[in-house]
């Protein structure tokens, strides 16, 4: 590690030699050697042309990963089959039926555009499939996702679907989430969170329990949202809806009826927490859920947002029980591992959540980066999110607050933060590189080529990466972990998660099967040799 800091100069230079000036100039802005804290990132900016990316579009951030997973609506695609059945058969968003309620996700809807749709317009096949889903199904809700063809022939599915619904009596949500708006799957995440605020939330005024949360930006890959759900209701905690894995759309009417949001994938998600606390005066606590130490750290944020004196000893009962559970496996696991490195290139939160479960077994993280992350997801939110709290509850009288234009809520001035933060249970976002060790890299919107140079010069032991990257980390003898679906594991988050993915990480990088690989930089070069006779 200190000899990249040491060498981080040449370390560039040799990753972007091949690159023309112009790119290495571009490039070299998107990656940092970590120094201390303060340093700056160029992210979300459109790709280099030419450059093989690992990047999803605007309709894969709305349909694929914000809308996709409500169980009980019908999401039809307006578009091509092939759009539909991607963001149908990648993402691994569990969940079930409510008890008499549906559940959708085994279905792939499309109105399958073909030509003739596309010269004459696709509205009419737009309206036949809404027609046909009601007629078959009943469903609760219907989406609608627009595909790039639809926004270049200037379909217009919100009017179809203001009149569909008004026709079939059936909610239906337009969303013109046209894959090319946008530098990545970002742009889609923010389009889906503005309709699910102006439509849904909101929508559901039933009465909820005591110490009500939703969990936000946690859509129940692998099944993560069940194991953290189950630690939550053991505790005593009545989860609400959790945005959006394994949610109905009911449950997500009635989030604002909740006592706070906590808010895992900030990237996804933050604008749902964000307008939520603008318009009902709800705060969100940033939470991650991978790796013990970090889920106890949010279960114990929570009870003391709380400040219920059972609920804050409940909650270390059960942590006490669930880690003497598991301890045993990750200790196992460390003993084995320590000392290894790893490399982890996902989407917007996932390369940051999972270094702490990494180094529980012995894991450190060298080079960490994200596909379309903002710059906040890597340098941190510097001012913490409005709090409602009363003053005087807290203990916090000596810190000035400074009165939003809303009377109901405060903005703390940055430089009062780590004053109020001993004293306050409010997770401020820190961002990918606060943590990260000095010497270690940050890299944004890798690139494949980068990707192979990275494990030439670094050598990791262990790679998380996505559908694309994975299979050319492998060739090259290095065990990678794909972190988006956990290569159909899991799940990974919480306590039984963590052990889940200590066992299976154990297995992947002691395989033996890495041995019988060659990395191509062992290789001989194939026209090595002399030719006779010539
Ligand atoms: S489940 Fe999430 S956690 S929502 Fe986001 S930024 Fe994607 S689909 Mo793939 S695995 Fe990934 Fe994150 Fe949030 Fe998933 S790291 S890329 S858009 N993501
Ligand atoms: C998406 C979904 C994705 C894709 C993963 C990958 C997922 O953003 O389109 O391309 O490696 O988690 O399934 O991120």
């Amino acid at each position: 590690m200190s000899e990249l800091k040491k060498n981080a100069d040449k370390f560039l230079d040799d990753l972007m030699e091949v690159y023309p000036a112009k790119v290495m100039k571009n490039r070299k802005k998107h990656v940092v050697v970590k120094e201390g804290a303060g340093q700056e990132i160029a992210a979300n900016t459109r790709t280099v042309p030419g450059i093989i990316t690992n990047r999803g579009c605007c309709y894969a951030g709305c349909k694929g990963v914000v809308i996709g997973p409500i169980v009980d609506m019908v999401h039809i695609v307006h578009g091509p089959v092939g759009c539909a059945y991607y963001a149908w058969g990648t993402r691994r968003n569990k969940g079930k039926a409510r008890e008499g309620g549906q559940n959708f996700l085994n279905y792939c809807f499309t109105t399958d555009m073909q030509e003739s749709d596309i010269v004459f317009g696709g509205e009419k096949k737009l309206k036949k499939a809404i027609e046909e889903a009601v007629e078959l199904f009943q469903p609760k809700a219907i989406s609608i996702s627009a595909t790039c063809p639809v926004g270049l022939i200037g379909d217009d599915i919100d009017a179809v679907a203001r009149e569909m619904s008004e026709k079939t009596g059936v909610k239906i949500l337009s969303f013109n989430c046209e894959g090319y708006k946008g530098v990545s799957q970002s742009a889609g995440h923010h389009i889906a969170n503005n309709k699910l605020m102006k439509e849904v939330v909101g929508t559901n005024d039933s009465p909820v329990g005591k110490f009500s949360i939703n969990l936000l930006g946690e859509y129940n890959i692998g099944g993560d949202e069940w194991e953290i759900s189950r630690v939550l209701s053991k505790i005593g905690y009545n989860l609400v809806t959790t945005m959006t894995g394994n949610s109905t759309i009911d449950e997500i009417a009635n989030a604002h009826k909740s006592d706070l949001n906590v808010v895992q994938c900030h990237r996804s998600i933050n604008y749902i927490a964000d307008m939520i606390e603008e318009k009902y005066g709800l705060n969100w606590l940033k939470g991650n859920f991978i790796g013990v130490e970090n889920f106890s750290k949010t279960l114990r944020n929570i009870a003391r947002y709380f400040g219920d004196e059972g609920l804050i000893a409940r909650t270390e009962e059960v942590i006490a029980e669930e880690v003497a559970e598991i301890k045993d496996t990750l200790n196992s696991a460390k003993e084995k591992l320590n000392g290894k490195t790893a490399v982890l290139y996902v989407g917007g939160s996932r390369a940051d959540h999972y270094q702490g479960l990494l180094r529980e077994i012995g894991i450190e993280t060298i080079v960490a980066g994200y596909e379309f992350g903002h710059r906040d997801d890597y340098e941190g939110r510097d001012v913490i999110p409005y709090i409602k709290l009363d003053a005087d509850t807290r203990n916090i009288e000596e810190i000035t607050v400074e009165k939003d234009e809303k009377n109901y809520s405060l903005r703390i001035p940055a430089d009062k933060v780590d004053e109020l933060k001993k004293e306050m249970p409010i997770a401020d976002y820190e961002g990918l590189m606060k943590n990260m060790a000095d010497g270690s890299l940050i890299i944004d919107d890798l690139n494949h080529y980068e990707t192979e140079k990275i494990i030439e010069i670094l050598k990791p032991e262990f790679f998380g990466s996505g559908i694309k990257d994975k299979y050319i980390v492998h060739k090259m003898g290095t065990y990678s972990k794909q972190m988006h679906s956990y290569d159909y594991a899991g799940p990974y988050a919480g306590f039984k998660g963590a052990a889940n993915f200590a066992k299976d990480v154990e297995a992947g990088i002691l395989t033996p099967a890495w041995s019988y690989l060659t990395p191509p930089w062992n290789k001989e070069p194939l026209l090595k040799g002399k030719v006779e006779g010539v």
